[in-house]
């Protein structure tokens, strides 16, 4: 039976590109995300690629996708994201929590529902997308800072737990990159505010490029663990300084 690897957030940006990548590596994949219509698409184009509605906020839905599965050998938990850029003292409660059900309990939900598939799978790989956002604070970063590096704290506890086990735990924190919906659902829609984060910016990141690295490392031998890899585009030196050409 071939390998299976379940994708969350794989509607858009980095979770579609890896979901593309993993099924040209001849697994079978599960592409979870909320907009069904664009996993449909996917799945018309890549037929080893399953689409299963997803919400990863909601138990119950986390449950009907693990009850669907006949086995899982690698679990990535990408869906997630930012909202608002307000400074801590403006933070909206809402889109904190909003962040935090999405990022750190929905990797929690996916994590509970398919470890014991992971384990007995024999070489079960989870692959946690972090940010750069999660290793360093940075103004405007808020919930989204406390988020990740809640996720990341997470993923470190699991490798610890799960030493001994056959499933290795990895961590893909990557910088700035330029995806379909990271910015825009950042700023609400507002195309042209999400548009100026990468304005200027030679050679952002793609998700592509994050995809190509979450595939190297899923496929390394067993017993070679990726603990964490950090990913910038050349022009981004900190999360922060980035360098912009201007006209
Ligand atoms: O963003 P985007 P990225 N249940 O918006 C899904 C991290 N990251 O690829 O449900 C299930 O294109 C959503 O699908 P849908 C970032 O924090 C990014 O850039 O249909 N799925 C879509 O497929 C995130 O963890 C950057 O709306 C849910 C996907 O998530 C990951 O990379 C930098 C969902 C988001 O795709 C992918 O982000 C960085 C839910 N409740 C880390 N809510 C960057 N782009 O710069 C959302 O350091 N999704």
């Amino acid at each position: 039976m071939r390998k299976t690897a379940v994708v969350t957030g794989a509607s858009s940006g980095i979770g579609e590109a890896t979901a593309r990548r993993l099924a040209a590596e001849g697994f079978e994949v599960v592409a979870g995300a909320r907009r069904r219509d664009r996993l449909d698409r996917l799945s018309s184009e890549v037929p080893s690629i399953r689409p299963v509605t997803l919400d990863v906020t909601s138990q119950e839905s986390v449950d009907a996708l693990a009850s669907s599965l006949e086995r899982c050998d690698v679990l990535v938990n990408n869906a997630g994201g930012a909202l608002g850029m307000e400074p801590v003292a403006g933070g909206d409660v809402g889109d904190w929590q909003a962040m935090y059900d999405t990022n750190v309990l929905g990797s929690l939900r996916m994590t509970r529902a398919l470890l014991p598939e992971l384990v007995a799978s024999g070489d079960g790989v989870l692959v946690m997308l972090t940010s750069t956002a999660g290793l360093s604070a940075y103004e405007g970063g808020g919930g989204y800072v406390a988020a990740k590096h809640a996720q990341r704290s997470m993923t470190e506890t699991l490798r610890l737990e799960l030493v001994g086990e056959p499933v290795r735990v990895v961590e893909i924190a990557p910088g700035m990159v330029k995806t379909e919906g990271f910015a825009v659902t950042r700023f609400r829609g507002d195309e042209e505010r999400a548009a100026q984060v990468y304005e200027g910016v030679p050679g952002p990141l793609s998700s592509d490029d994050v995809a190509d690295a979450i595939v190297w490392a899923v496929t390394r031998p067993a017993h070679v663990n990726i603990d964490r890899m950090v990913i910038r585009p050349r022009a981004q030196a900190a999360q922060h300084k980035v360098h912009r050409v201007r006209d």
